[in-house]
């Protein structure tokens, strides 16, 4: 388990892309809320855990409510998920009834089994066979890593020097993302067929190979570059600069250079101006805060909607709806 500088404090409010999503009104509101589960998260930037947990349920479209814990609290995290004991770790999942999940393999092998058509595990027995394997070893493996490169999922470093032990993890992920490339012949980027807990499994290694500039071979790249271009992987990407302190224990001293995904649209926060939309395009509600997007000006309903779109706006597809019409 990750030790942290600082630790967090209390659960905050539902997760804001779902807040402020069409599911945020009156009866569809109370009828969301009856049917779904309860998912404790830790901060964007930094919780790998975290990723793959809220991955699970994004990529699949499921229903849940989100609660985020601040690693920035000194009070610690276990102290902060008191109401999910003896969960101490993020993600954490309180079922319907109550029940709390506190592993991910755990998590995601009961909401698969929950959802059984969402998809969540390949329906060829063999893909699917491969696809739990690789989701047993990233959950047991890798440790060196994890350990050496935390995932600090804002910024890109480059000259980084590795040791032995990430030298064998990337060789070891070479050898086991082709293997099972070569097993499934998937049509598209993922490993075993379509986007599965596997992927979701593998998408914070993915964010750690691009952000310390890890060199892996061509096929490797290729998955990496996909996890980055995921529109998922994006919004989660971009929430992480629109909240969530900055912590000293995850910083590096190498140097930075640009994060290697796709680049955003040119955006930036903006005080005055008129925007083109009166209603903010997550919400519906009145505009109060603005952006400026290559030039053009829109507003949203909060700062947290506003800096998530600036961070890039092209993950959003309630934003690119009105950006684009
Ligand atoms: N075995 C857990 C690991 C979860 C985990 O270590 N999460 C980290 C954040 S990425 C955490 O909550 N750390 C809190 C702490 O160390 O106090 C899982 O499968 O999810």
């Amino acid at each position: 388990m990750l030790a942290f500088g600082r630790l967090e404090r209390s659960i905050t409010s539902p997760d804001e892309h779902r807040q402020n999503s069409a599911f945020c009104d009156g009866l569809h509101l109370c009828l969301f809320y009856a049917m779904t589960y309860d998912l404790y998260l830790g901060d964007r930037a930094y919780s790998s855990w975290s990723l793959r947990g809220w991955l699970l349920f994004e990529k699949f479209d499921l229903p849940v409510r989100s609660h985020f814990v601040d690693f920035s609290d000194p009070a610690g995290v276990a102290a902060q998920m008191a109401d999910v004991a003896p969960a101490r770790t993020v993600p954490t999942l309180r079922l319907d009834d109550g029940t709390v999940l506190s592993e991910s393999l755990a998590i995601a092998e009961e909401v698969a089994s929950r959802h059984p058509d969402a998809g969540l595990w390949p329906s060829n027995p063999s893909a699917r066979g491969i696809a739990r394997n690789l989701t047993s070893e990233m959950h047991s493996g890798f440790g060196a890593l994890r350990e050496e490169c935390p995932m600090n999922i804002r910024v890109a470093y480059k000259d980084v020097s590795i040791s032995e032990g990430v030298s064998e993890d990337l060789r070891r992920l070479e050898d086991i993302w082709q293997r099972a490339r070569v097993a499934c012949n998937p049509s598209g980027p993922w490993l075993t067929g379509d986007y599965s807990i596997a992927d979701a499994f593998y998408a914070p290694v993915a964010a750690r190979i691009a952000g310390y500039g890890l060199a892996v071979n061509q096929d490797a790249r290729a998955y990496v570059a996909a996890h980055l271009a995921d529109p998922a992987f994006r919004r989660w990407r971009a929430m992480s600069f629109a909240k969530g302190a900055e912590l000293e224990w995850y910083k590096r001293d190498y140097a930075q250079t640009e994060w290697p995904g796709p680049a955003p649209i040119p955006a930036k926060a903006i005080e005055d101006g008129s925007p083109e939309n009166q209603a903010c395009p997550y919400s519906g509600k009145e505009v109060t805060h603005l952006g400026l997007f290559d030039g053009r000006t829109f507003g949203f309903c909060n700062a947290f909607c506003r800096d998530k779109t600036v961070a890039d706006a092209a993950c959003w597809p309630a934003f690119m709806a009105l950006y684009d019409s």
